[in-house]
């Protein structure tokens, strides 16, 4: 397994018992390989960290869209300042008609809706979780080292390809 050494995702098997992504330990029991063909989801969890530089922050909308199904989900405003530099903001909402099968790799983006003042959005790290209907947690994105702009106005543009987690990236050794 891979050990990042960025604290917001590091994932380190405690004791066999389980994994830590970021500061919240999913014991071995909570988390599940997806199905072949995928599962229902109830709830995603994102967070979203904001780099530490100047107009890093932003008020626009960011937006989860799967280019193969066509879904687009817009993140919920959380209470307090959204995506302020140097800070995470923890997105924990409901959906529904998504499964774990809309995440495939090379077709889910997070879009920057380039709306409001400050619309550039420097992203330092995304984590993406979902919550399924069977009470299990599936690890689906965990970039640490995004380190670039969202933007119209810089040569990466608006959309981040998310770097969907492969089957052995989410690995719970039980031996
Ligand atoms: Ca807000
Ligand atoms: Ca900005």
């Amino acid at each position: 397994m891979q050990a990042n050494r960025r604290e917001f995702f590091q994932k380190t098997l405690v004791g066999g018992t389980g994994l830590i992504v970021g500061t919240t330990l999913f014991s071995n029991q909570a988390i599940a390989q997806p199905p072949i063909g995928g599962t229902s989801l109830r709830q995603l969890w994102i967070v979203l960290r904001t780099e530490d530089r100047d107009g890093a922050g932003t008020n626009a909308n960011i937006f989860l869209e799967f280019l193969q199904s066509g879904k687009s989900i817009r993140l919920p405003d959380q209470p307090g300042n959204d995506l302020a530099a140097a800070t995470s903001t923890s997105y924990l909402f409901n959906v529904t008609n998504l499964s774990t099968a809309d995440f495939v790799r090379g077709s889910v983006l997070l879009r920057n809706d380039n709306t409001g003042d400050g619309a550039p959005w420097r992203c330092e790290s995304v984590l993406i979780v979902g919550i399924g209907e069977d009470g299990k947690y599936y690890l689906l994105v965990a970039m640490s080292n995004v380190d670039r702009w969202l933007s119209a106005s810089d040569p990466e543009g608006l959309a981040l390809l998310l770097d969907i987690l492969k089957p052995e990236e989410i690995g719970i050794r039980t031996s």
